[in-house]
């Protein structure tokens, strides 16, 4: 019999589903449960309470969101029975704050309740904080002040103090409602929370997500002293552990075998964040292959066998869900800037790319800056357009030249991270853009394939999940189940054709950028 994996992805906007047969390659099922149209009792807008800087989800909601999409897995006649391992991902960094009773809730879920009911009353704190809050930037300072500074924070957690991230959010958490806080039994992630429930006992969080909190050392994989105590008291009695993540917590609750007739052997294992997920379900686990996500704003994923981090605390460092280390830099002058491009001189797509065509790679060292808004990575607090040997009439060229910038700058801040990727995947919507994937295979030096994956952040839950199974009763790698999963070698492959093109340019950019950013910083001063 072939092995179905169930995955999910407990997202900012809805919870998906994914069942693959791992055997014929196949994803069989995929699903969402949209949050503001299909449980339209919690107000949420885009899945999210709004209230000036902070941003929370009702935990409630996650819970609700479950039973529902096993509801319609029922309802569209799937036999559940034939499921092997069950995991997930979820939005990295939200927070999920129990009490005694909700913490005890996970072992003993009554089949003939909801989960919602199960779970009434079970909060110390009815609001999730997610990864969009940006409220805690004096908690942010607080810990850096405690722990000695953003470098020791950079070494010891794989990331500087961010805002969204769960160590300050527990720690806003700790100062505003300190009753509560001390009434509280269990504080995990929300990946944490969607594992126990699944797996109906209190799931350890796993070291991939658990590098999103700023409380974990990330070399070690284990609580970090100093990070606890400069967050909130107690705070260790309150967590879970850790624990990599492929680890089985066991076979999954009787409320879902009673209820859905999910098998009751299957496996529930830990889940892990969406970003990690993704990783793998992008066919990553090696150091030399990157991946591109092309969507609004532009993401690179890349793998790490051992761990460094990048000294400007740009990006991130996790844990990767093979147990190695992964980075994610976030580029919000992706596609968005494109689209601005496009309409300051009127083009369609079309004509957008046969405008890039008109002039030569490299662009007769005509550059621009194309912080159309303001940008993550790197730091840019004022949007601008700057041109450097580049006029406003030359179509062709400002055309060139933002594709041209949007790679480079991939390039010069990812360079930190030592090896050079040879294969690069590029996935989301505009990696349709051939012009585009020409240039990244140009400047990056790198080998480029298109991957169309729905959602890599479901399907890399999928295949952990497949992993933990099959290594129940084989020696297996990560790299190997992938490959055997994805027909590698089969797809269209972009290879360089004038990286010779890009040698002088990359550092005129990271010049060019450097300058620009030490000009606005004198301006600001
Ligand atoms: C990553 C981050 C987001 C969320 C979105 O650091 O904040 O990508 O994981 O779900």
């Amino acid at each position: 019999m072939d092995a179905l994996f169930l995955g999910f992805d407990c997202g900012t906007q809805s919870l998906k589903t994914t069942i693959i047969d791992y055997q014929n390659k196949k994803i069989i099922y995929e699903d969402s449960v949209h949050y503001d149209s299909d449980l339209p009792h919690y107000q949420t807008k885009h899945g999210v309470l709004h209230d000036g800087l902070s941003k929370t989800t009702p935990s409630l909601l996650f819970a609700e969101a479950l039973d529902m999409a096993f509801e319609r897995m029922i309802r569209k006649g799937l036999d559940l029975t034939l499921i092997s391992a069950v995991s997930g991902s979820a939005q990295q960094h939200g927070s999920v704050y129990l009490n005694e009773r909700g913490k005890s809730a996970f072992k003993n879920l009554n089949p003939n309740k909801s989960l919602k009911e199960n779970f009434e009353n079970g909060f110390s704190k009815d609001l999730s904080p997610i990864w969009m809050d940006a409220s805690t930037s004096q908690e942010c300072l607080e810990i850096e002040k405690a722990v000695g500074g953003s470098l020791f924070a950079l070494k010891e957690t794989g990331s500087s103090l961010f805002e969204r991230f769960t160590g300050p959010q527990i720690r806003k958490f700790f100062k505003e409602e300190p009753a509560s806080y001390k009434n509280t039994g269990l504080i995990s992630l929300i990946s944490g929370f969607m594992s126990s429930i699944l797996s109906g006992s209190i799931s350890p969080i796993d070291t991939a997500d658990g590098s999103g909190m700023n409380l974990m050392s990330i070399e070690k994989g284990a609580w970090s002293k100093p990070f606890l105590e400069a967050t909130a008291d107690h705070l260790l009695e309150k967590l879970p552990p850790l624990s990599p993540s492929w680890r089985i917590i066991g076979e999954v609750s009787p409320y879902f075998t009673i209820k859905y007739g999910l098998n009751p052997k299957a496996l529930a294992i830990i889940w892990s964040g969406d970003n990690p997920d993704s990783l793998l379900g992008l066919g990553i686990a090696e150091s030399n292959v990157s991946a591109i996500s092309l969507g609004t704003s532009f993401t690179y994923f890349g793998h790490m066998d051992t761990f460094r981090f990048d000294e400007k605390g740009e990006g991130h460092v996790f844990r990767s869900p093979d147990g190695h280390f992964m980075t994610l830099n976030c580029f919000k002058n992706g596609a968005l800037a494109i689209e601005k491009m496009r309409s300051l001189y009127s083009l369609d797509l079309k004509s957008f790319e046969n405008e890039v065509l008109k002039a030569k790679p490299g662009n007769d060292g005509k550059l621009l800056l194309p912080f159309f808004e303001t940008e993550i990575v790197p730091k840019v607090l004022e949007a601008g357009v700057h041109r450097f040997h580049l006029n406003e009439e030359d179509v062709p060229g400002n055309c060139r030249a933002l594709l041209e910038a949007e790679m480079l700058s991939m390039k010069v801040h990812s360079a930190w991270m030592g090896k050079a990727p040879t294969l690069i995947y590029a996935t989301g919507g505009a990696s349709k853009n051939k012009v585009l994937l020409q240039i990244m295979a140009d400047v990056f030096n790198a080998s480029v394939i298109e991957r169309k994956v729905s959602n890599s952040a479901c399907l890399g839950a999928c295949l952990r999940a497949a992993y933990a199974y099959f290594s129940l009763n084989a020696k297996l790698t990560f790299k190997s189940l992938l490959a055997n999963f994805f027909e590698n070698g089969q797809e269209e492959k972009i290879v360089p054709k004038n990286p010779e093109a890009y040698h002088a340019l990359i550092k005129h950019y990271a010049d060019l950028e450097e300058s620009y950013l030490n000009d606005f910083a004198l301006k600001r001063r």
